[in-house]
């Protein structure tokens, strides 16, 4: 009885102390949150101006930025006189197809003065992917980096680089 008691009591101590040292943050996974207003804007680039449609004003369009498990949330409005959808280039719909973005594929297409959530998770990837509109040729101008980080203390499989930089190639 006294040796099952200091068992049980030596397991609840250790435990304890597993769960006291293991950084929480390691464990956790979060839900972000990001908006895309499709809007149109003047860009210039070599001294030539043109309206474009773009993600909140920016050409390329805003970084996401997520670490692997974590929840993306991101509300796509549609303010311009085309259809819009999104597409998550490289990411794995697990059970949430209808999250992927191909327009008249997995949903109809985001109509304008109307907005849809995309809302997926991401499982067991991680590196630089990137995420374009998927519909017509708005894809020309609405695309931006998609940014899968490790868990909190997992490093890449590499040694870890002096500094990352993305880079798109657009046109
Ligand atoms: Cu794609």
């Amino acid at each position: 009885m006294g040796v099952l008691l200091f068992s049980l009591l030596r397991l609840l101590v250790l435990s304890f102390i597993t769960l006291a040292l293991t950084p929480q943050q390691a464990l956790a996974s979060i839900t972000r949150h990001y908006k895309f207003d499709i809007q149109l804007q003047n860009v210039t680039r070599l001294c030539h101006t043109k309206s474009i449609v773009t993600v909140n004003g920016q050409f390329p369009g805003p970084q996401i930025v997520a670490r692997e498990g974590d929840q993306l949330l991101i509300k796509v409005v549609n303010h311009i006189q085309n259809n819009i959808s999104i597409h998550w280039h490289g990411i794995r719909q697990l059970r949430t197809g209808w999250a992927d973005g191909p327009a008249y594929i997995t949903q109809c297409p985001i109509q304008t003065g109307n907005s849809y959530v995309y809302n997926f998770t991401i499982v067991g990837q991680r590196g630089t992917l990137w995420w374009h509109a998927h519909i017509s040729w708005l894809r020309s101008t609405i695309y931006g980096p998609l940014i899968i980080l490790p868990k909190h203390g997992v490093p890449y499989p590499f040694t870890k680089p002096y500094k990352e930089v993305p880079i798109i190639f657009g046109k």
